[in-house]
């Protein structure tokens, strides 16, 4: 049995496998749970992040505006299903002016590390990079150096020091809808300053696992476990239509985690139901956050389903670690 290290949640989000279900990551089957239109002026709202908070739930949602502003706002809940948003999107507070001129946020991720939240996510700051800001009551949010130079994209936190060290994998790319892309490790000893960069992980550019043959990139922040870390991220087909955005999962080791355990040859989950194939972007399952439950190795996992609504699916730390031991690259 593997174990996830971390806080016991008995009032995760939570459904039962159904009878004669084949698949490892099961759907909610209410998805999706939140619609596009459930803020103020909202477009869309995908891609977003979530935390317990006190006695229910807290998180950062991308909400793209109906002038197709991309930005990031809180949003509350009870039980992780039906979420309240704020009409107005996160201001950030900082010393440098130069570092709070927005351009566009997307794609935030959020965790705790010792004393704060963190949120990172996609920056523009000619072109993208990842921002970062910590916060300790999700209403007053500093914003710090961005963590890279232009252009990277998916930025995601390890919840804890690794070798005294914070760390973060992201995915270096280009000013575009880049067309490539690789997953890297980087650390830093106090938040602003990046580096000792090691390669965590590629693409598969042939017929094994073609879900991943374009372009991959880390998603929730990884969740740590006794046999590793346990890393969702999504992989990209080129279509003759477009792109197809699919995720599996991978087991990164405890103490370096750019090497890699285990890899899922087979996707989790692919843009399978009408909300994930059709939308602003068709065929996107996108996910940036889970839910867990030490105790009964539970997890729920938030995705953004074609660039529109906001889906939840399931999984147990057994479930994904045996299926990815018996399938991996
Ligand atoms: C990626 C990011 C995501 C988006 C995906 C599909 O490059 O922009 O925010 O979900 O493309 O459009």
């Amino acid at each position: 049995m593997a174990k996830i290290i971390g806080n016991a949640l008995p009032n995760i989000p939570w459904q039962d496998k159904p009878a004669n279900c084949r698949d490892i990551v099961w759907r909610y089957d209410q998805n999706p749970i939140i619609q596009r239109d459930e803020q103020k002026d909202s477009n869309s709202i995908f891609n977003s992040a979530v935390i317990p908070w006190e006695d229910g739930f807290i998180g950062v949602f991308r909400c793209d505006n109906r002038s197709r502003s991309m930005d990031i706002f809180v949003g509350r809940s009870k039980d992780g299903l039906k979420w309240e948003f704020e009409d107005e999107p996160i201001k950030f507070e900082g010393d440098d002016p130069e570092i709070l001129k927005r351009e566009y946020r997307y794609d935030p991720r959020v965790l705790k590390i010792e004393d704060r939240y963190y949120v990172t996510w996609c920056n523009g700051y000619h072109g993208p990079t990842i921002g970062i800001a910590y916060t300790y009551d999700f209403k007053k949010f500093v914003q710090c150096e961005n963590a890279f130079l232009p252009y990277n994209r998916n930025g995601v936190l390890f919840p804890r020091k690794i070798n005294g060290k914070y760390a973060m994998v992201s995915r270096p790319s280009d000013t575009g809808h880049t067309p490539f892309g690789d997953i890297f490790y980087s650390e830093s000893p106090d938040m602003v300053y990046w580096g000792r960069h090691r390669y965590v992980m590629g693409i598969i550019n042939d017929d094994r696992s073609a879900w991943q043959s374009k372009k991959i990139g880390p998603g929730p922040v990884p969740i740590e476990t006794d046999e590793g870390w346990l890393l969702f991220y999504h992989g990209v087909l080129n279509s003759c239509n477009g792109f197809v955005y699919s995720f599996g999962a991978a087991l990164l080791d405890i103490d370096e985690p750019w090497k890699v355990k285990y890899r899922t040859r087979p996707y989790l989950l692919s843009p399978q139901k009408l909300y994930e194939c059709v939308g602003d972007v068709p065929n996107v399952v996108f996910p940036c956050a889970t839910l867990t439950d030490a105790d009964t190795g539970r997890i729920a996992i938030y995705y953004g389903c074609a660039d529109t609504v906001t889906g939840l699916a399931f999984t147990t730390v057994d479930d994904v670690l045996n299926y990815m031991k018996e399938n991996s690259l």
